[in-house]
């Protein structure tokens, strides 16, 4: 009962920020991103009958803290196979340079496609990833390479990943990293205090339904100027919803703003790029990926060069040999 898994972080071009159902981990709106090739994690998962506890190391160190919630994905599978054995589970996430950019959603992908191959539950990746989403909401769009939906259903058969394009039409993005640090605000905690005290919130779910279908539009035009123009104008007006929450929460920090202000110069000189901020300082910018050395350059005079990655579309999650 071991086996090994590697999946790519995603970054959404529209936000999921917002739960209907907490525990099982509903969202209120679809969202839609783009899987990156750049960054990936792989786990090695091995459900051993000598094990007195589950177990979980991170890039070489225990962690108790991601154990607890690795433990009750782990559950999941556990009961469907009809098994107590206790796992251990070892991760190393794969992230250029020292970018802080680690994350839950190839983290959980990456879990629960190991889990799948190593217990034998021979689940396709659209039922996997509604096991997958109950790990953490955005690992349910990992599953899949380039561009995936999590369409949010209504119960917990229906909220699933689904495929939709390749990405192969030269669609990139530049990442600049702006403070690896552990935010302050997880995304968890974030989301539900925008839900119960911001007064924009409900008008966020709504908008981001509508912005989805001009997005799908877009992608089927294979037109990466509107679909970036989608994703910086959804991504901003998730900020602004975090914003007018109560207490703020203001993810952006001043060099958030200096890498914005730059796009938007590139974007006057005739480049194609587009903000698209998640729950954090850090600027991701939707791009094609022919003028990603522009793109680069322009922004080396401002950063240094460690703090700029450039990503292509990422593949599926799979199952590595051991
Ligand atoms: C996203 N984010 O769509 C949005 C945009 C952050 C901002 O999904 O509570 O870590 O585990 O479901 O998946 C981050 O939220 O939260 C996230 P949980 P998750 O990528």
């Amino acid at each position: 009962m071991k086996a090994k898994a590697r999946a790519h972080a995603n970054i959404a071009l529209i936000k999921y920020w917002g739960k209907a159902d907490e525990a099982l981990i509903i969202p209120n709106n679809s969202s839609l991103s783009l899987t990156l090739d750049a960054f990936y994690t792989d786990t090695h998962v091995h459900f051993d009958e000598h094990l007195a506890e589950d177990e979980f190391i991170l890039d070489g160190k225990s962690d108790p803290k991601t154990l607890v919630k690795i433990s009750k994905f782990a559950d999941l599978f556990r009961a469907i196979k009809g098994i107590n054995t206790r796992v251990r589970v070892k991760s190393v996430n794969h992230v250029p340079t020292a970018a802080g950019l680690a994350s839950s959603a190839s983290g959980f992908a990456a879990l629960g496609v190991a889990i799948n191959a190593a217990l034998d539950l021979n689940m396709d990746a659209e039922v996997l990833s509604t096991y997958i989403r109950q790990g953490s909401g955005s690992a349910t769009r990992s599953v899949y390479g380039g561009l995936v939906e999590w369409q949010k259903g209504s119960n917990t058969t229906d909220s699933k990943a689904v495929f939709i394009d390749d990405a192969t039409f030269d669609l990139g993005m530049v990442i600049v990293v702006i403070d690896k640090d552990e935010k302050t605000i997880s995304s968890r905690v974030g989301m539900q205090h925008t839900i119960e005290t911001s007064p924009y919130y409900t008008l966020w779910a709504k908008d981001s339904a509508r912005d989805l279908e001009a997005m799908k539009e877009a992608i089927s035009n294979k037109d990466i100027d509107h679909i970036g123009s989608i994703a910086e104008h959804n991504a901003l007006k998730m900020h602004a919803t975090m914003m007018s929450a109560n207490p703020a929460i203001i993810y952006m920090q001043p060099d958030s703003l200096k890498a914005i202000q730059m796009v938007q110069a590139m974007r006057n000189e005739g480049l194609t790029a587009f903000i698209a901020m998640d729950a954090g300082p850090n600027v991701k910018i939707v791009c094609k990926l022919s003028e990603s050395d522009q793109i680069v350059s322009r922004l080396k005079t401002t950063f240094k060069d460690e703090q700029i990655i450039v990503s292509g579309p990422g593949p599926d999650a799979y199952v590595l040999e051991e």
